[in-house]
């Protein structure tokens, strides 16, 4: 019997700083539970992180320490394709195309670019803008079936499936009209100092997100130093936002349901409820932690990984280009 295909995920990760507790809960973790039951396609998507001004040393180190990270959390780069998207020149010269069938009024909606143009005035440049245009080349090189995002990122995705059918209507099929992937497993982890806004790796307050990095002291101070409520009761309520977000956080790390964790904590205070989730937390982190420090000591394994990845993921993308000038009308080189 032939074996049916396996669908094709893609999906990315800026190295826009250093990695949170809330991309591990809410993307990473299921990125890396999808491998087996997908072929699936990860990139460190390093174009779009020059969107804002970076610092070269640092973006080199945030780069090099990101693609480590995920490793260290368990993106296999034997079952999976792991790439860095600047080593796969297709991104940006399928960008540029897109960016030719993308709408001036179209990108001026995008809530994202209204967003990170309002926070950082001095600097509206013409990538930041068409910016979506660059997400879509990701996904439609690989002919991606679905595309785990989280809820910031639809927009961005409803953009790439309309670009992509009128790509295909105006030649013929060429691109997979991509889903989201709503993991089954969802979490949204809100800001340790304000749970009414999500956990950001570019928040200013270092005390509102967890690095994956963090030192267990640093976690054990950032937990207890945590944005609660007067009520004092473990209790999983509307209003409870602070309290929500830590039950969400002490759920996934352990497994255990909002009713399990609030019996557990039935007549306890906050103070021992953060000692336990900042223990969890900890606990969690440490083999992340560990792999972590022995992939980043060993330059020479992580560049033939990373090599490797951005080969293979070169063979399909450029399967994809050639494809798309070709229908185009370039003249062949
Ligand atoms: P930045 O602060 O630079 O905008 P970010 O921390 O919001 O970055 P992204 O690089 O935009 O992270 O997102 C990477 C992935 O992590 C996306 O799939 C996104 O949906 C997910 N993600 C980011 N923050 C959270 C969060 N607080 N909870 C759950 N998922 C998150
Ligand atoms: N824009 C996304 C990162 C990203 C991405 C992608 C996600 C770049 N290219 C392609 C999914 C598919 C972000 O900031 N979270």
């Amino acid at each position: 019997m032939e074996e049916q295909r396996k669908q094709v995920i893609f999906s990315a990760i800026q190295p826009s700083g250093t990695i949170t507790l809330g991309n591990y809960l809410g993307a990473l973790k299921n990125w890396v539970a999808l491998q087996d039951e997908y072929d699936c396609i990860f990139s460190l998507a390093d174009l779009h992180t020059i969107t804002v001004r970076q610092d070269p040393a640092k973006f080199r180190k945030n780069a090099l320490e990101a693609y480590a990270l995920l490793l260290a959390c368990g993106i296999d780069p034997q079952k999976s394709i792991f790439f860095i998207q600047s080593h796969v020149s297709a991104h940006a010269e399928l960008a540029w195309v897109l960016n030719c069938y993308t709408q001036f009024g179209e990108l001026s909606r995008m809530t994202q670019f209204k967003d990170k143009s309002a926070k950082h005035a001095d600097n509206i440049n013409a990538g930041l803008f068409a910016y979506p245009s660059l997400m879509a080349a990701d996904i439609l090189l690989y002919q991606a079936d679905l595309v785990p995002v989280g809820a910031d990122q639809k927009q961005h995705l409803e953009l790439t499936r309309n670009v992509a059918e009128r790509f295909n209507a105006a030649y013929s099929p060429t691109f997979t009209v991509p889903d989201g992937y709503i993991p089954k497993q969802g979490a949204r982890i809100m800001s340790l100092q304000d749970p009414t806004s999500k956990m950001s790796k570019s928040d200013e307050n270092a005390n509102g997100f967890i690095a994956m990095l963090d030192s267990p002291d640093v976690i054990m101070r950032k937990f207890k130093r945590a944005v609660t409520d007067s009520d004092a009761c473990v209790r999983y309520a509307e209003g409870k936002d602070g309290v929500n977000n830590l039950m969400g956080i002490y759920a996934c790390v352990t497994g255990k349901t909002m009713e399990e964790i609030e019996r557990e904590f039935e007549g306890r205070g906050y103070g021992d409820f953060k000692t336990a989730v900042g223990e969890a937390v900890v606990e969690h982190l440490r083999p992340i932690q560990e792999r972590f420090s022995q992939y980043i000591a060993d330059k020479a394994y992580l560049e033939a990984c990373y090599r490797d990845g951005a080969a293979r993921a070169a063979r399909i993308a450029n399967r994809t280009l050639a494809k798309v000038m070709k229908k185009i009308g370039f003249l062949p080189g």
